[in-house]
């Protein structure tokens, strides 16, 4: 009997030590059994020290990705990572419009770990403006989620309130994955649904520096998950606890910030 896997895919940049970007979707698609795809909007070269060098690819090119996707898959759920600059995004709003490839999951992904910058500045409002409608789920970081709300989070009442701005943009659930608590003891991430349902999910936190590549794994999850027929909620707590349990079971890969452990 042949098995027949759900497909799903992301657009995003390759990372070329295997930690995060492409790379890190792909290994979690692998991991939670769907089929993955990947239009490659730019190709970096990193390792665990940092970023030493970055290439956009052509936006006709990416469009041509696009195509060659739709001509023969049944795609059920999609995620954005590395998205470069404006001509990058208008060209996968143009071609994710155009074809069918189920939710999207938008990781607004701007800097790195090591502050290495993976979105042009200028294309901060066209991330707000025009991706995040289009958004089923966003998962920014603490970071990510200040930049584009444009205000300095404080505390936890001022998280709901930016996930409340990024649900008036348009995005239909949010995740904000937040720092870990003042305690140290805790990290906690806020998440609300489409319908108003809203909580936070709380992990112990794990004092390591192999994390990289944590909030693709995070959005890659979600989409997985989507595709093989959970929920939103559902897809939002396993993917937290397999973004977890990735991170706890550390692999020694990287002198500095390595790779998750996706085989977990
Ligand atoms: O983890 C964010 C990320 C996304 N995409 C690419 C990256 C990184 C971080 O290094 O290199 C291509």
């Amino acid at each position: 009997m042949v098995n027949e896997y759900p497909q799903v895919m992301t657009i995003a940049g390759s990372d070329s030590d295997g930690s995060a970007g492409m790379q890190a979707d792909m290994n979690t698609f692998l991991a939670r059994k769907v089929y993955g795809t990947s239009i490659l909007t730019a190709a970096v070269a990193g390792n665990s020290y940092g970023i030493h060098a970055s290439h956009a690819l052509p936006v006709d090119f990416i469009k041509e990705e696009f195509k060659a996707i739709a001509d023969d898959f049944k795609i059920l759920a999609t995620k954005t990572g590395m998205l470069t600059d404006t001509k990058t995004i208008h060209a996968v709003i143009e071609s994710y419009q155009k074809y069918n490839f189920g939710p999207l999951i938008v990781d607004p992904v701007i800097i790195t770990k090591h502050g290495a910058m993976l979105l042009e500045r200028e294309a901060y409002e066209t991330v707000r403006d025009e991706l995040i409608p289009l958004a089923t789920v966003i998962t920014p970081n603490f970071y990510e989620a200040q930049k584009l709300v444009e205000s300095e989070l404080q505390n936890e009442d001022e998280i709901i309130e930016a996930a409340k701005k990024l649900q008036a943009m348009g995005a239909k659930n949010v995740v904000i994955k937040c720092e870990h608590t003042g305690d140290f003891e805790t990290v906690k991430d806020y998440v609300l649904l489409e319908d108003g349902k809203n909580f936070w999910l709380e992990d112990e936190y794990i004092d390591t520096e192999h994390i990289n590549g944590t909030g693709d794994t995070y959005s890659a999850c979600i989409a997985a998950e989507l595709a093989k027929g959970a929920s939103i909620e559902e897809a939002i707590r396993i993917s937290k606890k397999y973004t977890h349990d990735a991170i706890k079971n550390e692999i020694a890969v990287g002198h500095k910030f390595g790779p998750i452990n996706h085989w977990v």
